[in-house]
């Protein structure tokens, strides 16, 4: 019999316009991941995450499209991968709250995200910011997925994920995978442009700190031009120098070469050289991505027939998983 593939799954939020940081950190690892073929692989748009914080209704509406767009034209295919939207699966909100139910809060407000986050809104932070994690949990658990590929800056929230796991298999008896991260070694954490000690983020209020995935080329190239570097004028890979290490990261994500190749390249070579090659291999590497999205958003259509199937499959996995929680638990299995 052939052996059970393993699982995977992961999710990017609709709450912004998705960032380079996005593409390099999390869809060009799925890509790969999904064409060695060894995988069972699910991604999600995950708007149920997006409300933690205010989204107006028809900005929501249009970048869940355009993310699904996004994780189309980046090379998901959908014959072998099942994608869809979160909130079109109801089992992830049931899930969740289960999981609330055994999850301490102490845990949950130790988050850095939200510790973060909670700083900006103050005391009208919503719950839903310190429920965030455990929805997430509820994601992954629900698929009992082996790995789950993400940003570095998610690992915390991977290991609560394990926690909450190993929790209820120990109260009941092993129902859940403990899953794994699988954090990219190049690109795991593309910085802000602008203050490169922060990660590139699509919620910051400075535009020139990231660059879209949609962003036009002569955009793209006055960003990085704009980018904050330092006065020592050598191309190193360095904490010293954390705008142009960022930018070595961001190249040897794209081109597939080491930092101390890039750093040998660009020995003797000033900034303005070594930025344009930047620019240069970003454009390259989204503009056909741009094109793509363009197209898959004309054809709303064949959209809906992704996602209305990807639906119903994630249902159809979950809801498994769903019930035997529910009968652990306690509640009576219904007629
Ligand atoms: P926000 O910036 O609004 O908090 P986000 O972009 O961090 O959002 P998501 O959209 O949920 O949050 O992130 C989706 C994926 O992209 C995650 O796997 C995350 O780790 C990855 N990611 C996000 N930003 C970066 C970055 N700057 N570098 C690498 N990976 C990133
Ligand atoms: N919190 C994640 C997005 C996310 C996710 C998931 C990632 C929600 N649910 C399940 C992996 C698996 C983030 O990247 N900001």
């Amino acid at each position: 019999m052939e052996e059970k593939k393993k699982v995977i799954f992961s999710g990017i939020q609709p709450s912004g316009n998705l960032t380079l940081g996005n593409y390099l950190g999390a869809l060009k690892n799925w890509v790969k991941l999904q064409d060695e073929d060894k995988y069972e692989c699910y991604f999600c748009v995950v708007d149920l995450h997006a409300i933690t914080v205010r989204q107006e209704p028809k900005d929501l509406r249009r970048r869940t499209l355009e993310v699904l767009a996004i994780y189309l034209a980046a090379g998901i295919d959908p014959e072998k991968t099942t994608l869809f939207i979160q909130s079109h699966v109801s089992t992830h909100s049931e899930a969740a709250w289960l999981l609330n139910c055994f999850t301490y809060i102490g845990e949950a407000s130790r988050m850095t995200q939200f510790k973060d986050k909670s700083k900006r809104y103050g005391e009208s932070v919503s719950v839903g910011l310190l429920d965030y994690p455990i929805l997430m949990a509820a994601d992954i658990l629900l698929y009992n997925a082996d790995l789950v590929p993400v940003g570095k800056d998610q690992t915390q929230h991977l290991e609560l994920a394990r926690d909450i796991a190993q929790r209820f298999n120990n109260l009941y008896s092993p129902t859940f995978t403990l899953p794994e991260g699988y954090i990219p070694e190049e690109g795991a954490k593309i910085m802000d442009l602008q203050e490169p000690t922060k990660k590139m983020s699509k919620s910051a209020d400075n535009p020139n700190s990231y660059i879209l995935i949609m962003d036009p080329p002569e955009v793209i190239r006055k960003k990085i031009n704009r980018c904050v570097t330092d006065s020592i004028g050598v191309v190193n890979y360095t904490d010293e120098q954390p705008g142009i290490k960022n930018l070595i990261t961001i190249l040897g994500a794209i081109s597939g070469l080491k930092p101390d190749e890039i750093v040998e390249k660009y020995k003797g070579k000033g900034y303005a050289e070594f930025k344009k090659d930047a620019a240069d291999a970003i454009v390259g590497e989204l503009e056909p991505i741009q094109q793509k999205v363009q197209k898959f958003l004309s054809d709303k259509e064949y959209l809906e027939s992704i996602y209305k199937a990807g639906a119903q499959k994630a249902y159809y996995v979950s809801n498994k998983v769903l019930r035997k929680m529910q009968k652990k638990i306690g509640f009576i299995p219904r007629a």
